[in-house]
C-alpha cells in the first residue's frame, strides 16, 4: 500500500473535500485551515518537494500553479478587479520551511488579512 498521504488522496483511498480537478492536479479543503479559505493543491504524481517537481516535471508545476490561481478565482478571493481582494500562496520545502507532508502541495490562503512575516 502506498504510505503517502496525499497519494492517498489523489487515488481517492482517503477522503478529501474536494474543490478543484484536472487529470493531473488535485486541490482540497485542509484539515486545519489557517484562514477562512485554505486549499491545499498537489500534483496527482507523487513528487517530494518544490524542487523535485520542478527538475522533473515543470509543465506539470505550472499546471498546479495555474490551479491555484483557479481555486482563488473560484472561492472569490480574486475579483473582477484583480488583484483584489488579494490571497496568498504558500509552499513549505522541507524541514526548516515547515513541510510536514511529503508530498508538494501549494496552501492557497485567503478570507483574512494576511500579515508578514509568517513567522
Ligand atoms: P505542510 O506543513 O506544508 O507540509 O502542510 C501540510 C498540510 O496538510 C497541513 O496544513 C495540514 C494538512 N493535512 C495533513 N493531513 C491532512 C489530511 O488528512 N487531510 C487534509 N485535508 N489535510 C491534511
Amino acid at each position: 500500500m502506498n504510505e503517502c498521504l496525499f497519494c492517498r488522496m489523489a487515488a481517492g483511498e482517503v477522503p478529501a473535500d474536494v474543490v478543484l480537478e484536472t487529470d493531473r492536479v488535485l486541490a482540497f479543503r485542509d484539515i486545519d485551515p489557517q484562514a477562512p479559505v485554505h486549499v491545499l493543491v498537489i500534483p496527482r504524481e507523487h513528487h517530494a518537494t518544490l524542487g523535485a517537481l520542478a527538475g522533473s516535471d515543470p509543465g506539470l508545476l505550472g499546471e498546479v500553479v495555474a490551479a491555484t490561481h483557479a481555486v482563488a478565482r473560484q472561492e472569490g478571493l480574486v475579483g473582477a478587479d484583480d488583484p483584489e481582494p488579494g490571497w496568498r500562496l504558500v509552499v513549505n520545502s522541507g524541514p526548516a520551511g515547515g513541510q510536514v507532508v511529503h508530498h508538494v502541495h501549494m496552501h492557497v490562503l485567503g478570507g483574512r488579512q494576511m500579515r508578514w512575516p509568517p513567522g
